[in-house]
């Protein structure tokens, strides 16, 4: 992926996830934009993309945060919303454990009031230790905790997986929480 790429992705997923109206793009209940639409807006508002630009972005982006519809027509992004999208995500059962990535900053409210979505509409979770670092580190100093999913779900808190192997959660309240590492 390169850094044009990866700009392009950042781009598209702030449009998709959080600002249509920016470029007073339409999205439907899903979430799904016209791509046509999509390229002849984002021109308008001073910021060309070739479709192809586009394509490659979706298919070949490590980050995973866009998909096309089956016809090719549509575009969304898979997760990380603050506007309000049906991802039509049905629960599913969790692993035992699953990792929250964060900046150290933010441990000892976490470890003292359980994890909030704060601007998503999810608590973002990783399946695994390495991809909890890496959201953690996106802003300095990290933490990684470990959380007690099954047990939660036994309890009755629902869980989403999205095709990406990003897990979501409501909440996480304290108690399912511990500290597994930290810079
Ligand atoms: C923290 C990126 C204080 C939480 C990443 C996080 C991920 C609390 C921040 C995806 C808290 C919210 C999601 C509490 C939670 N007190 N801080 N009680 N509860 N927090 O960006 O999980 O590039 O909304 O730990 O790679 O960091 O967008 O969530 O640090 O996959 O595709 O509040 O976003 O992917 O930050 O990241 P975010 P996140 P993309």
């Amino acid at each position: 992926m390169t850094n044009d790429n990866e700009t392009l992705s950042k781009y598209l997923s702030y449009i998709l996830r959080h600002k249509p109206d920016e470029i007073g793009l339409q999205l439907d209940s899903q979430g799904w934009a016209d791509i046509a639409e999509l390229l002849a807006k984002s021109s308008a508002h001073g910021r060309p993309i070739a479709l192809d630009a586009l394509v490659d972005v979706v298919e070949n982006s490590s980050k995973k945060r866009l998909v096309l519809s089956n016809d090719r027509a549509r575009i969304r992004a898979l997760q990380g919303h603050s506007i309000t999208v049906e991802l039509g995500l049905q629960p599913v059962p969790p692993p035992d454990v699953l990792y929250h990535g964060t900046p150290l900053k933010y441990l000892s409210a976490i470890l003292a009031s359980g994890l909030q979505k704060q601007a998503r509409h999810h608590v973002h979770l990783s399946s695994t230790v390495e991809s909890a670092w890496l959201v953690g580190r996106r802003r300095g100093k990290a933490a990684v905790l470990e959380i007690q999913a099954a047990q939660m779900h036994g309890d009755g808190f629902a869980f989403l997986r999205t095709e990406n192997d990003v897990w979501l959660a409501d909440s996480v309240p304290a108690k399912y929480l511990k500290l597994l590492t930290c810079d």
